[in-house]
């Protein structure tokens, strides 16, 4: 895929998730307009890349699935990362200002509203996972249901933000901080991939082999995150950088040094791409995304 196509791709995915986020979530006005407002400002007021419901859709392409059925479960991804965004950023945990280029949910609300804008959006996440997907019996969209609840809860997302949280301010080896990172993150990442090629229909060796793509390609994205939050430019990443040394948090520079930093997270990308060597062209778009991390300014 050439850059310019996959810039085309990747616009076209992210207008189509956006499209379809802003159909399946209540309209601003209506009641509670303070909530709606809120999970709104979060959710469609500042953009984000659609990462999460990008690599579902595109898994679920890699194995021969059509885009339509997909779209709801595509949402609720977004919409459990998008309130991960919200408590992430209250005053209890990092304290932000600027999120997607905006106003964090608690500046422009107040912390009572983000904290319920957050709840909200996972509540409704599992409303919209819970959508019939045409050509999959109820029964496999009731395991990734419970698939998606395990890995944005206590034995994914959630509670690798509280090992996160424990590991500030004290002294982290590598394999503390990679157990971290493929919690905290990286679940949530494989989950897309994972969800995405089993609601496309893709057989077991597939959804192995685009689970192991996500298990690669996230902890390959939290390593570029380390290594923006050092090297990135405000301005484009729509966040403060330096968060983690403000948190006195463990990074792969910080533990590793940049180069060596940058290294691992080509390694883990060419690992992404190793898993994907028995699919034809049409994880093409995969293959793509993986090789853009090596090149993330946001
Ligand atoms: C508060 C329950 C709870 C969980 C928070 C994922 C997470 C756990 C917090 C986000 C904090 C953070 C900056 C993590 C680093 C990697 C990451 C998830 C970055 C943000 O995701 P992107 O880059 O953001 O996909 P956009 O805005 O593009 O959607």
């Amino acid at each position: 895929m050439t850059p310019a196509a996959l810039k085309t791709y990747l616009e076209a995915r992210k207008q189509l998730v956006e499209r379809n986020l802003d159909i399946h979530l209540p309209a601003a006005h209506r009641p509670p307009q303070r909530l709606n407002a809120a999970i709104r400002h979060s959710l469609l007021g500042g953009g984000g890349k659609r990462l999460r419901p990008i690599l579902l859709l595109a898994a679920g392409e890699a194995v021969g699935g059509g885009l339509e059925p997909l779209l709801p479960f595509a949402c609720a991804l977004e919409c459990i990362h998008t309130y991960s965004l919200i408590h992430d950023d209250l005053p209890a945990m990092d304290d932000d200002d600027l999120r997607r280029g905006v106003p964090t949910c608690h500046k422009a609300f107040d912390e009572a509203t983000a904290i319920l804008a957050g709840d909200a959006l996972l509540t409704y996440a599992f409303e919209l996972a819970a959508t019939p997907v045409t050509g999959q019996p109820d029964g496999v969209v009731l395991a990734m249901i419970a698939q998606l609840a395990r890995d944005a809860g206590i034995h994914g997302m959630v509670g690798g933000q509280m090992l996160d949280m424990q590991a500030e301010n004290r002294e982290t080896t590598l394999a503390e901080l990679q157990n971290i990172h493929v919690h905290k993150t990286g679940a949530l990442i494989r989950a897309s991939c994972l969800i995405g090629a089993r609601l496309g229909g893709g057989d077991e060796g597939q959804i192995q082999r685009l689970n192991r793509f996500g298990e690669a390609f996230g902890l390959a994205f939290q390593i570029t995150d380390d290594i923006l939050d050092v090297t990135g430019d405000a301005t484009i990443m729509g966040k403060s950088p330096g968060n983690d040394q403000k948190h006195q948090k463990a990074s792969y520079p910080a533990l590793m040094g940049l180069p060596q930093a940058r290294q691992e997270a080509e390694l883990m990308v060419n690992e992404s791409l190793t898993a994907l060597s028995s699919f034809s062209a049409s994880a093409d778009p995969l293959r793509a995304l993986a090789g853009l991390l090596l090149d993330r300014t946001h």
